[in-house]
């Protein structure tokens, strides 16, 4: 079962190779400044690195829009510089997993242009999705697309192609087409292009919106939202008809029998527990784990993503548990906070004011580290980095917000207030340069970096936090050594706590084979918490804590400003 496989005890670092670390001096991170900065996540005791895309594109969306699915972009290395880095996490007993990108391609990839410029008719044409213009509507003319979808980076998902005089659909921008997955030549050539990444020896995937590759026949109308342009196809193809035949398909032809320990997580908006519980069943053979994106969705109106709302502790609790109990006997849950889809989780749901920063850096990271599934850690979340103070829209570089900004001037809202979303929710706030040390740049790099430096670094940077052992990297480092030797963590059963308390986080894990339980307490909040400890822990022992000599305090009963436990007994 899930408990005994190996990622069930590991923990993964997710890098995101344009901001993580500059070794040639052109202010874009690339494989060489992450092979020199390997020592770093030896030391924080990670287990698998997962690695943004770094193969040619055009970079529209920073490496999501693939042009060639077997080579390195020039501006992240060679395929050697990738064997190197390959080698060196081996090396030091790490496993490497790569991005998969294969809902859509770039349109800059030869299977897109070939789709395109083939014609109607043309060999590769089927390769994509095309659709002539909706009926008695004049080719190209406003509201002539298809069907009303809209793409999740603002606009139709259309976009008509003149020379052939139809339309290609595209869930995200116009430069990322969507694949046709119902051609079976095109799912062949994908486990053909994995094939050949193990072969090189790389230990499992992290797969790009992998539920979105089945769309409904017909691709229907969605409906349309009040006070929103474009109809929501997600019940068209979150999920869609085919998903779990593919991924079986891939199963088998992919990774069935493969020597190697591997690993495989779906990346899944809008999944359901349920639906998340067969993509994850082992005996379906589908994929390890999901990214599930409920508790990532708490905190927003129904204006979407930049539709800020305050988040309800309860809520979290709620979602979170419910997770935990539908994935505990069949299934596997990924833990995350953030990535670099996200912004950061201490200013998200901790509080990055100077005198909670730490404290709630390290309560998160509890949190999370101490519930059934695997962790994910996201570069700089192990050193509390924080969302970036961007002051005009030229701080921003990403084409979300910078779509999302077009649009929304358009439509005359109110410059300051368009500006607000995008500083609370923007993917910038994780595209920040990883902050190494307190000189100029962080340390990321000796040029110009792509995006502006946090200020910040000057006292949160890694050099700093590695000389300190009550540091936020200290604090990851002892979540992870617990992950690797406590059964209790790896398969303890979930049960939570005072689901209906607005203050407290508070659970148990419990391990029935060895009868070891764990006790978390955490306080979400600036304001001291009196807590009533359950039967018959009145006398445990704390495991873990975030205020340093904590545990040697008078008061068990009382927790501290975003103070967050452990206890164990057994
Ligand atoms: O952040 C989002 C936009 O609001 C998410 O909906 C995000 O687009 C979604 O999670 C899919 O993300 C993945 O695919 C995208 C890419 O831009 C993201 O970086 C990637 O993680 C398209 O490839």
């Amino acid at each position: 079962g899930p408990g005994r496989a190996w990622w069930s005890r590991a923990v993964v670092y997710q890098i995101y190779p344009r901001s993580f670390a500059d070794s040639d001096g052109d202010g874009v991170g690339d494989l060489r400044g992450i092979t020199e900065r390997l020592d770093h996540l030896s030391l924080l005791g990670v287990d698998v690195l997962w690695l943004s895309p770094v193969y040619p594109s055009p970079q529209d969306d920073n490496g999501y829009d693939i042009s060639d699915y077997q080579d390195i972009d020039p501006l992240f290395g060679t395929l050697a510089d990738f064997d190197r880095l390959l080698a060196a996490v081996h090396e030091r007993g790490m496993k490497l997993v790569m991005d998969l990108v294969v809902n859509h391609t770039s349109d800059e990839h030869p299977w897109f242009t070939a789709s395109r410029d083939g014609g109607r008719e043309g060999d590769r044409r089927d390769w994509y999705v095309w659709r002539p213009a909706r009926d008695g509507k004049e080719p190209g003319a406003p509201g002539a697309e298809p069907n009303n979808w809209g793409s999740f980076f603002t606009g139709p998902a259309w976009t008509y192609d003149e020379k052939s005089g139809e339309y290609y659909l595209h869930l995200f921008s116009r430069k990322q087409p969507d694949l046709n997955w119902e051609n079976p030549e095109v799912r062949q050539a994908v486990y053909a292009m994995m094939r050949w990444w193990l072969e090189r020896g790389v230990d499992g995937f992290r797969m790009d919106v992998v539920n979105l590759i089945s769309k409904a026949p017909g691709l229907p109308d969605g409906v349309v939202p009040e006070g929103a342009r474009y109809g929501d196809g997600s019940p068209y193809y979150v999920c869609g008809p085919h998903v779990h035949t593919y991924l079986a398909e891939m199963h088998r032809e992919v990774f069935a029998d493969h020597p190697r320990g591997l690993l495989t997580v779906g990346e899944m908006p809008g999944v359901t527990v349920e639906e998340a519980r067969l993509f994850t069943d082992p005996a379906r053979r589908e994929l390890d784990m999901v990214f599930q994106f409920e508790h990532v969705g708490l905190d927003q109106g129904p204006g979407g993503k930049f539709d800020v709302r305050p988040l309800e502790l309860a809520d979290l609790k709620a979602s979170l548990a419910r997770w935990q109990t539908g994935l505990g006997d069949t299934g596997w849950n990924s833990l995350y906070w953030n990535n670099h889809d996200q912004p950061r989780a201490v200013s998200r749901f901790g509080d990055d004011s100077p005198a909670h920063r730490e404290r709630s850096a390290k309560l998160l990271a509890t949190v999370l580290h101490l519930h059934r599934g695997t962790p994910y850690v996201y570069q700089g979340e192990e050193l509390g980095m924080a969302n970036a103070p961007f002051a005009s829209l030229d701080d921003f570089r990403d084409i979300e917000s910078l779509n999302h900004h077009r649009e929304q001037s358009a439509l005359g809202v109110d410059e300051e207030r368009i500006l607000s979303g995008l500083r609370h929710r923007g993917r910038d706030n994780a595209r920040t340069p990883m902050q190494w040390d307190g000189t100029r740049h962080a340390g990321f790099t000796t040029g110009t970096p792509w995006i502006a430096v946090n200020p910040d670094h000057a006292h949160v940077n890694a050099e700093a936090q590695r000389a300190d052992p009550d540091s936020v990297f200290h604090h990851y480092r002892r979540l992870i050594a617990l992950r690797h030797t406590e059964p209790a963590l790896t398969h303890g059963d979930f049960r939570l706590l005072h689901p209906d308390h607005e203050q407290l986080y508070a659970f148990t894990r419990r391990d029935a084979a060895s009868g070891t339980e764990l006790l978390v307490l955490a306080n979400f909040g600036a304001t001291g918490l009196t807590v009533d400890l359950p039967e018959g822990w009145e006398q445990s022992p704390t495991l873990l804590t975030n205020v340093p000599g904590g545990a040697l305090r008078g008061a068990p009963d009382v927790l501290g400003p975003w103070e967050a436990r452990v206890h164990r007994r057994t």
